[in-house]
């Protein structure tokens, strides 16, 4: 069994995060997803989540290319993941490139084109903007 592992926030889950995700299954045959909880995003991500840790959790369980959640409480823990969970290959999006060549060291790297034109970022900009718009119509 080929097990791929990937890390992320997953915040306001989204096409560009599916996109990703069903990549990820494509090189093998079992996806962990290493999830970042909400302490980790505070203080070392510096990103505000709009859902908490189980919700993220929660959606992404329901995710058919997802086979397990796992959190992620620190940027150190990647390698020990790798050989606790027998991971085969790790992946990422490319706004990641090149950060995690080391782990050739414990399995394949793959980063993956980021999907454009979508964010958690932007999701939550535009929601602000159409609120400001309705706010000035009334
Ligand atoms: N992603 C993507 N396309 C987008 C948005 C995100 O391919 N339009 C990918 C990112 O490249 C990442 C994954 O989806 O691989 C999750 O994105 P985030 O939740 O933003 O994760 P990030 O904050 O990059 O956390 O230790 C690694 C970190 O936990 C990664």
């Amino acid at each position: 069994m080929k097990r791929i592992i990937t890390y992320g926030t997953f915040d306001l889950l989204h096409y560009g995060h599916i996109n990703l995700l069903q990549r990820a299954k494509e090189r093998g045959d079992y996806l962990i997803v290493a999830l970042s909880e909400d302490e980790f995003n505070e203080k070392y991500k510096n990103k505000k989540c709009y859902f908490n840790y189980e919700e993220r959790k929660h959606l992404l369980e329901a995710v058919r290319y997802v086979d397990l959640v796992i959190p992620e409480k620190s940027w150190n823990q990647k390698v020990h993941d790798i050989q606790l969970y027998q991971v085969d290959v790790f992946v990422m999006g490319d706004d990641w490139k090149g950060k995690f060549d080391f782990m050739t060291e414990y399995c394949d790297v793959i980063y993956f084109p980021r999907t454009k034109m979508i964010s958690t970022t932007q999701i939550k900009n535009d929601l602000k903007t159409v609120d400001q718009e309705r706010t000035v119509q009334v």
